[in-house]
C-alpha cells in the first residue's frame, strides 16, 4: 500500500463511524482496545494524521505529531497500570509495517500489548 486510503477501518474509528473501546485521546492520537486481543490487555495507539505506517509517520509527520504521539505511549501505559513506571509488569510495542510483517490496516498504528508473560518477541525465525 502506498497511497493512505481514507476508508480504512482506522480512519472510520478516528471519524467516529465505527465504535471502539476508547482509552485515550487528545490532539495527536487515539487509543483504543484492539477488537482481537492477543494478551489481556492489547490496545492500539493510532495518530490522528493520515500516515500509511511508521516508514510514512516518521518520514512526513510534524515533529510535533511525532513527539505528541512518542509522549502517548507512557501516558496510556501509565493509564493502564502496565507501566513499571506505574507498578506494572511491562509492556511490549509493536507496529506492523507492510505485507511480511501482516499489516492489516493501513493507517499507522502501534500495538500495545500487557498483562501476561509475552514470551520470546517472536514464535520462530527462520
Ligand atoms: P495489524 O496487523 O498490525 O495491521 O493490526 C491491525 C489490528 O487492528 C488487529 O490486531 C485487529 C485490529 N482491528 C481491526 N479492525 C478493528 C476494528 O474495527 N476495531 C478495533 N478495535 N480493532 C480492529
Amino acid at each position: 500500500m502506498t497511497t493512505y486510503d481514507n476508508q480504512n477501518i482506522f480512519a472510520k474509528i478516528l471519524r467516529g463511524e465505527i465504535p471502539c473501546e476508547k482509552i485515550y485521546e487528545d490532539d495527536y492520537v487515539f487509543s483504543f482496545k484492539d477488537v482481537n486481543p492477543q494478551a489481556p490487555s492489547h490496545i492500539l495507539i493510532i495518530p490522528k494524521g493520515a500516515y500509511l505506517d511508521i516508514n510514512d509517520f516518521s518520514k512526513n509527520a510534524t515533529n510535533e505529531e511525532i513527539i505528541g504521539f512518542n509522549k502517548s505511549i507512557p501516558i496510556v501505559a501509565d493509564q493502564l497500570g502496565i507501566s513499571e513506571a506505574a507498578g506494572g509488569k511491562g509492556y511490549r510495542l509493536i507496529s506492523n509495517a507492510g505485507a511480511e510483517a501482516h499489516q492489516t490496516v493501513a493507517h499507522f498504528h502501534v500495538h500495545l500489548l500487557a498483562g501476561r508473560n509475552l514470551g520470546p518477541m517472536l514464535v520462530s525465525i527462520k
